[in-house]
């Protein structure tokens, strides 16, 4: 039996059909609604201009569901409140202790959060074998030894470290506070902190943090001015600085937009990293976040805990929450600052994602390089993976001979044209039909799982993305067909599997070709066993819900983004889209019809020369790496196979190519 032959059917003959059935059906026009997005979450109300909203989070909590739910639910950054601190991650010297931290690095991962480090050299919560060392050699030693395992174990997790905290001293004197790290090695250890810390993850932005430098007219403020100032001109390392806000009752002093913006005016972002204020005002809270939304630099805010009783200073009730979880009047007035709506009445499906879409597309990215036991036709079904620096994408090779996988990774996608094609073939994966490749982290296995199809629903596991030869042999998610997909598919294929899990289950969706979408589900803790209860997701007509289904979460919000590829009346591929506010729920369409796509010819901007007219199989851009497969809410971008509008003849030697669609509407 050959499966090759099950793959696709010839173009001409879609075409063919195509044009019998006409897609009335498809065109319909769907309202466009109003694309002024009102949030009723903090994160997701930050997220529409781009910016964070975070929380300082204690490992130890996360197992309290009245915490997490308003962590999960409001927050999309998260700082470990103690659990990075020398005193924990390196309590005897060269004994590194990652457990509650490494908790909170995957609790964010799994609910597409960012993650603050936080804190590498620091004077308090420093073990006492740091705070008596004298030597200077060793003392220099130890604390790049810190700092370099440390960024070297959380690389590409961290979006921004705090290098250094609390360095200056309090009052008037402007000088450097006496710890260990200046008393022994002298003023240069902040820079030589930096330096190290730039070579340990390039990727993370590098931040100062500090209390009491919100007043622009203060001495420690100026003192740490001087010191970026002087940073950037000699060019050592640093990115951004902590502006760590723990207020009195009064609030923010009143230059303190002045005083972000004095440094932003550096070259440096500026974030609010552990704002709390004493008894929580309403309209302290608010001076406090318009001053940051007021300097396009200020990247984000943290608040330092969630409820009152969390925090440092609880008898203080400086937070957002109740000791009940309840939100107060400051967080009201929080939200309504950033512009999002307290109303309960939000609709959801509306919070994240604007109804209709345009884009602009690069030129060809990607195209196959054929080397001499592969003679490839065209490069498809692309998924895509930002991690450890580096874009990872996994995808089809086609040719008359059939379908395998190839991997490529780049820093950029200026270098994506260049990259070395590895074909997964070689390995344990194998030769053979293999095909439209999905990639994701399993967080709860610290494994990731290449998710492709051989006539089964089939993965490969690997301990190192980067490392092509590490794939392990196919195993197959499904003992058969389920019959359910054998009663519904026709003559159709049964194609493109798709995993995505939430915090119980995990999904695995697939396609017919002929109008049905699968859904199969298992426990979170169960996967990759265990697939059962096979349902129809979704149906259509068979060219207006054929194939290549994508499932993400939207980051910050309770919604989930379905995509599926269609064929249009024209014949050309494109992509309709859905929402729904749980994975197993029912879709509701957001942009679905040809004349509001998702992504089509008709809302996409080519280069000179348009190099295609279809868009089809490919990757959203994802905000992570992991099963939830969370894709931020704003300037999305996406990762597609078009070809050459003139091609034709064997759908298998189509020259498909690889392109980037980038958002062009996006409200934040
Ligand atoms: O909130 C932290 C508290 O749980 C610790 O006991 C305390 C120990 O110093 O540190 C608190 O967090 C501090 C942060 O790491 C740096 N800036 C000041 C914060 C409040 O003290």
């Amino acid at each position: 039996m050959t499966l090759l032959t099950r793959i696709r059917r010839p173009r001409a003959a879609l075409l063919g059909l195509v044009a019998a059935t006409a897609l009335v059906a498809t065109g319909t026009a769907t309202a466009v609604p109003d694309v002024t997005i009102k949030a009723s979450t903090l994160g997701a109300q930050a997220a529409q201009s781009g910016r964070y909203f975070g929380a300082a989070v204690a490992a130890g909590k996360l197992g309290t569901s009245a915490y997490a739910t308003i962590l999960d639910r409001e927050f999309n950054s998260v700082t470990p409140e103690n659990e990075m601190k020398w005193d924990t991650i390196e309590p005897s010297r060269g004994s590194f202790n990652y457990g509650p931290a490494d908790q909170i690095a995957s609790h964010a991962s799994a609910h597409g959060q960012r993650l603050r480090g936080h804190t590498l050299v620091w004077h308090s919560q420093l073990p006492s074998w740091v705070g008596s060392i004298t030597s200077s050699a060793t003392l220099s030693s130890v604390m790049n030894n810190h700092i370099t395992q440390v960024m070297s174990h959380y690389k590409g997790r961290i979006y921004a470290w705090d290098v250094v905290n609390e360095a200056f001293a309090d009052g008037t004197s402007g000088a450097r506070r006496a710890t260990v790290f200046q008393n022994v090695l002298g003023n240069g250890y902040i820079e030589q902190a930096f330096r190290t810390a730039r070579s340990a993850d390039p990727a993370a932005k590098l931040c100062y943090n500090d209390y009491n430098i919100e007043d622009w007219s203060a001495a420690k403020t100026q003192a740490v001015y001087r010191m970026v100032q002087d940073f950037k001109a000699r060019g050592v390392p640093i990115d951004c600085v902590g502006f760590q806000a723990h207020f009195g009752s009064a609030g923010p002093p009143s230059s303190f937009q002045t005083t972000l913006s004095n440094f932003a005016a550096l070259g440096v972002d500026v974030q609010i990293t552990e704002l709390d204020i004493a008894t929580a005002p309403a309209t302290a809270y608010a001076n406090t976040v318009r001053a940051c939304l007021n300097v396009s630099r200020c990247t984000g805010i943290t608040v330092w805990g969630i409820r009152d009783i969390d925090s440092w200073r609880a008898s203080q009730t400086p937070l957002l929450f109740d000791g009940n979880g309840n939100k107060k009047a400051a967080y009201n007035a929080v939200l309504t600052a950033m512009g999002g709506t307290p109303a309960a009445a939000v609709a959801r499906s509306a919070a994240a994602l604007p109804g209709s879409y345009s884009w602009s597309s690069s030129g060809v990215l990607m195209s196959p390089k054929s080397d001499s036991t592969h003679s490839i036709a065209g490069l498809k079904d692309p998924s895509v993976v930002y991690y450890n620096g580096k874009y990872h994408v996994f995808a089809s090779v086609a040719s008359s001979a059939g379908y395998s996988l190839v991997y490529l990774s780049f820093t950029d996608w200026s270098q994506a044209s260049s990259a070395t094609h590895y074909y997964l073939d070689r390995g344990a994966i194998g030769t053979g039909y293999r095909a439209a490749p999905q990639v994701f982290y399993f967080a709860p296995q610290n494994t990731w799982y290449l998710v492709y199809q051989t006539g089964n629903a089939s993965f490969s596991t690997n301990t190192d993305i980067s490392n092509p030869n590490g794939w392990s042999a196919p195993r197959n998610f499904y003992s058969a067909m389920p019959d359910i997909i054998k009663q519904n598919i026709g003559s159709g294929y049964w194609v493109d599997m798709w995993v995505i899990c939430d915090s119980a289950n995990c999904y695995l969706f697939s396609s017919d070709d002929n109008g049905h979408l699968y859904r199969s589900q298992t426990t979170l803790a169960q996967f990759p066993n265990g697939f059962t209860n096979t349902v129809i997701a979704a149906q259509d007509s068979k060219y207006a819900l054929f194939e290549a289904a994508n499932v993400y979460k939207v980051q910050g919000s309770n919604q989930y983004l379905l995509l599926v590829e269609a064929i249009g009346s024209d014949g050309r591929r494109y992509f309709r889209s859905w929402t729904s506010s749980s994975i197993a729920g029912s879709w509701t369409q957001l942009a679905a019809s040809e004349s509001n796509p998702f992504a089509r010819a008709n809302n996409v901007t080519f280069p000179a020369g348009s190099w295609t007219k279809d868009i089809s199989h490919g990757e959203m851009i994802r905000a992570g790496y992991d099963q939830t497969l969370t894709i931020p809410a704003c300037k999305l971008q996406y990762l597609y196979q078009g070809k050459d509008p003139g091609a034709g003849g064997d759908y298998n030697t189509l020259p498909w190519r690889l392109g980037l669609l980038t958002q062009t509407n996006s409200a934040c």
